[in-house]
């Protein structure tokens, strides 16, 4: 018994892989294995024999058990230390730069213009961009075969053929939302309508896709003078400049009456344009007193309810205020171009907080 005990626990403590100890198991243990066998021979022998003999093969099974699992653990981790060793890792090495999304200047520009109005009282509305030509054109005071329609260099969408309605359009303006939103909630109202909209047109300063931003005030007694406070405190908030000062023009729009142009105080001197100071004037924006028969459109009473409305571009506002020259770099994809801008991955707008510098 202890030549066994001797031969197997020698041979498992120099087995140096796996495959040996397994095949130690069944050499010893397996079904005709050494131990095994002398197990079956308990059978033939006499009761006093087989009261030593068995606890003691009992016991050599087990122990040769144990020697077996404990080998196998040890070489286990033997294999585990040296691969551990083998694969080696630096981990004060500097991870690999990912590349993050930036917040687009347009973006960004009407989160900005959105938080002064909302500041001010002026809910956000939005609406479909595929419009009928009633919101986009009649309900504006634009009547159909009206001059002013050829001004909009509008993108007319197909008709089936035979279906002799007038076609749907890309809007050429975000003035249908406020229509809609009119309709839906009538007057008293303050809301603005920032979004995207389409014109047949390409070059330097314009886009066939761009993005207005327009104002409505509808209530007892809205005048031109509440539109001109908050145009002014508009463009100090947003310029940040509090020296800001604008000037109305006299203009024609078919959806205002009167209608009015307005510019904001420059200088070009030495090259670079400084806002609120200067002898030049620069157009940012149109506004007027709402039309009547644009009021009445939309179901409101104008003899009960006036109000003003302004629009203004997204894209200029944004191509000012941080100094873009030119307005096809918006459809740029080129990350590069819009870090130089400083446009960074969640940067968000500070400006609600206050109107000073
Ligand atoms: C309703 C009634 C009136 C919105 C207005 C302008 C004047 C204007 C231009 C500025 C630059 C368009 O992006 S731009 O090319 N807009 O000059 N927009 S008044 O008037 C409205 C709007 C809605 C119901």
């Amino acid at each position: 018994m202890d030549d066994l005990r001797q031969k197997y626990l020698g041979a498992i403590a120099a087995a140096t892989d796996e495959a040996a100890l397994e095949d130690l198991r069944v050499t010893a243990l397996g079904k005709k294995g050494e131990i095994s066998l002398k197990m079956r021979e308990l059978g033939g022998m006499t009761p006093e024999q087989r009261q030593t003999m068995g606890p003691a093969l009992n016991a050599l099974k087990d122990e040769v058990n144990s020697a077996l699992s404990a080998r196998k653990a040890a070489l286990g981790d033997a294999a585990l230390d040296e691969r551990l060793r083998g694969e080696w890792l630096d981990v004060t090495l500097p991870g690999r730069p990912r590349r993050a999304g930036t917040i687009h200047p347009v973006s960004q520009v009407t989160e900005e213009v959105t938080a002064i109005f909302a500041d001010m009282g002026f809910a956000v509305a939005e609406g479909p961009q595929i419009e009928s030509d009633w919101y986009n054109f009649d309900a504006l005071n634009i009547p159909p075969h009206h001059p002013a329609r050829q001004e909009f260099d509008t993108f007319y969408m197909h008709r089936a053929p035979g279906d002799n309605r007038p076609p749907h359009v890309l809007r050429t303006h975000t003035s249908p939302v406020q229509i809609r939103a009119m309709e839906k909630t009538g007057a008293p109202i303050r809301v603005i309508a920032p979004g995207r909209v389409y014109r047949s047109d390409y070059d330097q300063t314009h886009t066939p896709m761009f993005h207005q931003v327009e104002g409505l005030a509808i209530d007892r007694d809205i005048s031109m003078a509440n539109l001109k406070w908050v145009l002014e405190e508009f463009c100090r908030a947003f310029f940040e400049v509090d020296t800001m000062e604008l000037r109305f023009r006299a203009s024609h729009f078919p959806f205002t009456e009167p209608s009015a142009e307005v510019d904001i105080r420059c200088s070009w001197e030495g090259g670079s344009l400084r806002l609120g100071e200067g002898d030049d004037w620069m157009e940012i924006l149109g506004s007027g007193m709402v039309h009547p028969k644009v009021l009445a459109a939309a179901g409101v009473d104008p003899d009960k309810w006036q109000g003003f409305a302004f629009g203004m571009g997204i894209d200029r506002l944004a191509m000012l205020k941080y100094g873009i020259p030119d307005l096809r770099a918006f459809f740029d994809s080129d990350l590069r171009w819009l870090r130089h801008y400083g446009f960074s991955a969640l940067d968000v707008p500070t400006l609600s907080g206050g109107l000073s510098r």
